[in-house]
């Protein structure tokens, strides 16, 4: 009722009468107060005056599902959008929800337990977008990984200047501000679902002194608050558009694209084994999304994520 509501209110051109929203909806004029009251807690602001009804400020900046949705023009993704203000994490949250409809995303403003990789904490205070997606697709559990490739690129085409640190990693001037998360739940052959994660520093304007020299936002970099409800919605559009592309063509027809974002192509990487280490020079992507790297003596060689670490490029390595 309360989104009802709020339609009505974003559609009118002026003041609208509480008799008018009340008869339109079918509720007291005593319910639509109430309504309004909610609204105006979420963030909106309405202007009430006794004989013309109420006013909505158009461009007030509110991160909600509604205003997610409202700016989204996409298929698949973001047709369910579970929005929590404070939760331990999204990725968490989108795996106890795992009968949701494919494509569904799960908003926090606030997680309380971001998770990394390999278990590493993530930093994520309210100012940034932390979301997960819940996917469905048809495809072998082997291929899950490029699913966060497929994300980087999205994410990387909407934040100007940015670029990719294979895997998983965006990074802008030199440090990180965005991190994904990719996990899934499979039998040997085939898979039930994948849960990508997201964490992108937004507006956040400073983070903890173990983070400064190695994460930035979008607001660090360029002094502009952005709004979170449309800056998600053209990252899920942007996602949506590559996704379909790789469930239709698979990773080539995204690997072009890739290789012009990937930072790390080119660059000298060490690369850490159990039984050896070696510098050696990143020299293209696989179409199954591995890094293949050369040695000095010109012999190549996919590698793993986990086994290399970029120098040089960046104001950290890692
Ligand atoms: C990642 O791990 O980069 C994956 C991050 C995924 C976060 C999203 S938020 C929504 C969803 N819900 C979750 O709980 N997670 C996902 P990894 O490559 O392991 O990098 C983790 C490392 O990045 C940490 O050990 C820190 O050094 C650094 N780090 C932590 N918070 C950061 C931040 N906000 N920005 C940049 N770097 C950060």
């Amino acid at each position: 009722m309360k989104e009802k509501i709020l339609k009505l209110l974003l559609s009118s051109e002026g003041y609208l009468s509480g008799e008018d929203i009340s008869s339109a909806l079918g509720i007291s004029r005593t319910a639509v107060w109430k309504h309004i009251n909610k609204l105006r807690g979420e963030g909106y602001i309405i202007t009430s005056s006794t004989n013309k009804g109420y006013l909505i400020e158009k461009d007030t900046e509110v991160y909600s599902a509604f205003e997610i949705k409202r700016n989204l023009h996409t298929k698949l993704i973001g047709r369910e959008i579970y929005f929590y203000d404070e939760i331990g994490s999204t990725n968490a949250a989108a795996k106890d929800c795992r009968d949701a409809a494919d494509g569904a995303v799960f908003v926090a403003v606030n997680q309380t337990g971001g998770r990394g990789r390999l278990g590493r904490n993530w930093f994520s205070g309210e100012d940034g977008i932390w979301f997960s997606l819940l996917l469905k697709p048809d495809i072998r559990p082997s291929e899950v990984s490029l699913i966060t490739l497929v994300a980087g690129l999205a994410v990387s085409a909407v934040i100007d200047g940015s670029g990719i640190k294979w895997p998983n990693d965006i990074i802008l001037s030199g440090k990180k501000i965005c991190g994904i998360l990719t996990e899934m739940s499979s039998e040997i052959t085939s898979l039930s679902y994948v849960v990508c994660g997201i964490g992108i520093n937004l507006n956040i304007k400073e983070f903890p002194a173990e983070l400064k020299c190695k994460a930035t936002s979008v607001y660090i970099e360029t002094g502009v608050l952005t709004s979170k409800a449309q800056f998600l919605a053209s990252v899920l559009e942007s996602f949506e558009k590559y996704y379909l592309i790789f469930l239709d063509k698979g990773f080539e027809g995204c690997i072009d694209e890739y290789r012009k974002k990937c930072i790390t192509l080119g660059k000298d990487v060490s690369i850490v084994r159990r039984d050896e280490s070696f510098q050696a020079k990143a020299v293209d992507i696989s179409p199954a999304g591995e890094l293949i790297i050369e040695r000095e003596n010109g012999v190549s060689e996919a590698v793993f994520s986990g086994e290399v670490s970029v120098r040089g490029l960046l104001g950290y390595s890692g």
